[in-house]
């Protein structure tokens, strides 16, 4: 077989958007993260002011450009008279532009600092509301469009960058296909009790829960499918795992039944988890994150039936009765017994959706599972194999009382070619949650929505 041609004009090699020596004295903008390459050349750099300390005639000007953080020193004697006044008149989070010589200095955050010739304002800012100290969440969330400038919000929105560019990969190196599914819906996906409705030209439609029905019709096209983006839930809970708008990434695997797609779970988590040790360690430092529970994420994960998980959970004194679904804090009663996430699997056919594959072995049973994380962050996972007998997922809907013609077409993939499949939806900022190990959802999603919150 002939090897692919190579495409060189496709993607520039990093070092190619580097300018060379000779184009140096131009003012084209090197990036912080980049400096290393330029020590002791001259180089413009623009970015955010962190911090400014006056020592006498020295000015220590701390920036931010997005890529790191730099220290700037300025020297009066070895200025124009604009650039000190400038330098020790800046106020934090200033835009300003600065050109001067890299030096090397391993003290230094990035292992380098600027000796400034000039520095100019190019934004000046106003007193700046977020100070280093105490604020209340309200406030911050009130300034969270500001607040995503710090150093521990940076550090979060970094890995989960990471992390979805992860989910991206993993699937597209095992041959999965992306599929895309509609925001706007006419079918309920999940539950009818959470639901954002608005109007669609007289008729209703909802924002999306689930893209899970959509992939399921697209597997006889393509085998493995998934899709990624935003869900929709109306949910009055004001806990630190639930957000209105999340995003969920949910992959959908034709011939597979709930023991792969639980296989397929653990890969991915332990895949992910990886990725984010093995890119992001100087965000997991800052945000002090204790990485050696992480390294320790590797497939199998144990399992536990729901069954099972009942009685060990009443032996610990919770109140819960079989055929409920496990609340927040039973979740967390179980998995304090593990290092690595528990499979929970088979609930009740109550407690979960219509489109849940009957447990031939019980039918009071589902077969599903959830994905419980460790160290308290509990449910990242929901998954199952879906119902593929028509007769019985049309008395699933009906029992449920959901509208049935909403459901002709997804009908019509257990009329046209029925097949074993199952898919499973992960929580990405549950999940960055507990790989950052921040406690709280709304952090983890640059403007979150929640039920008190739709600005900024
Ligand atoms: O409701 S789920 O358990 N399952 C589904 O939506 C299926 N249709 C997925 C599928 O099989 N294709 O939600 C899946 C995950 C859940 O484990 C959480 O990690 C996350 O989605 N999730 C949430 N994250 C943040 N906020 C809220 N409100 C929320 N609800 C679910």
């Amino acid at each position: 077989m002939n090897p692919l041609p190579s495409v060189p004009h496709l993607s520039p090699s990093p070092e190619s958007l580097v300018p060379d020596e000779n184009e140096m004295s131009r003012t084209h903008l090197i990036e912080v993260k980049d400096l290393s390459r330029h020590a002791e050349a001259t180089v413009t750099v623009a970015g955010w002011v962190e911090t400014v300390r006056i020592h006498g005639r020295v000015a220590f000007v701390v920036i931010r450009d997005g890529t790191g953080l730099l220290q700037c020193v300025v020297v009066k004697k070895e200025v124009d008279e604009a650039t000190w006044e400038a330098a020790t008149g800046v106020t934090q989070e200033s835009t300003v532009e600065l050109t001067g010589s890299v030096k090397p200095d391993d003290r230094a955050p990035g292992g380098n600092e600027l000796l400034v010739s000039t520095l100019s304002v190019v934004g000046p800012a106003e007193e700046y509301p977020i100070q280093p100290k105490e604020h209340g969440v309200e406030f911050l969330m009130d300034h969270r469009h500001l607040w995503l400038r710090s150093s521990a919000q940076r550090a979060g929105l970094r890995v989960r960058s990471e992390v979805m560019q992860a989910v991206h990969d993993f699937y597209y190196d095992r041959g999965f296909t992306r599929i895309d599914t509609p925001i706007l819906t006419g079918a309920i996906g999940e539950s009818a009790g959470t639901l954002f409705s608005t109007d669609y030209f007289g008729d209703t439609a909802y924002l999306a829960q689930t893209g899970q029905l959509y992939v399921e019709a697209a597997c006889p096209a393509f085998r493995k499918v998934y899709c990624f983006g935003p869900t929709f839930r109306a949910e009055k809970s004001k806990t630190r795992r639930h957000l209105t708008e999340f995003w969920m990434v949910e992959p959908e695997v034709a011939f597979a039944d709930s023991d792969a797609n639980m296989r397929l779970q653990e890969e991915f988590v332990s895949y992910l988890v990886e990725r984010a040790l093995e890119r992001c360690a100087p965000e997991l430092e800052t945000l002090e994150r204790d990485t050696s529970v992480l390294e320790r994420i590797r497939p199998p994960f144990p399992r536990v039936s729901y069954t099972e998980a009942v009685e060990r959970l009443q032996a610990k004194g919770s109140g819960i009765e079989w055929g409920r679904d496990l609340g927040g804090a039973d979740e967390t009663l179980l998995a304090e017994e593990h290092h690595l996430p528990l499979f929970v699997y088979n609930y009740p056919k109550e407690a979960k959706a219509f489109y849940m594959k009957e447990n031939p072995d019980d039918p009071r049973t589902v077969l599903c599972n959830d994905l419980l994380a460790p160290e308290g962050y509990g449910e990242i996972i929901g998954g199952s194999q879906r119902e593929d007998d028509l007769d019985r997922l049309l008395h699933r809907i009906r029992e449920e009382d959901l509208p049935e013609e909403a459901y002709n077409w997804y009908l019509d993939l257990r009329r046209y070619g029925t097949f074993v499949h199952s898919g499973f939806g992960l929580g990405i900022e549950r999940t960055v949650a507990w790989i950052t190990g921040r406690p709280h959802v709304r952090e983890m999603i640059p403007f979150p929505r929640l039920m008190n919150r739709l600005t900024p």
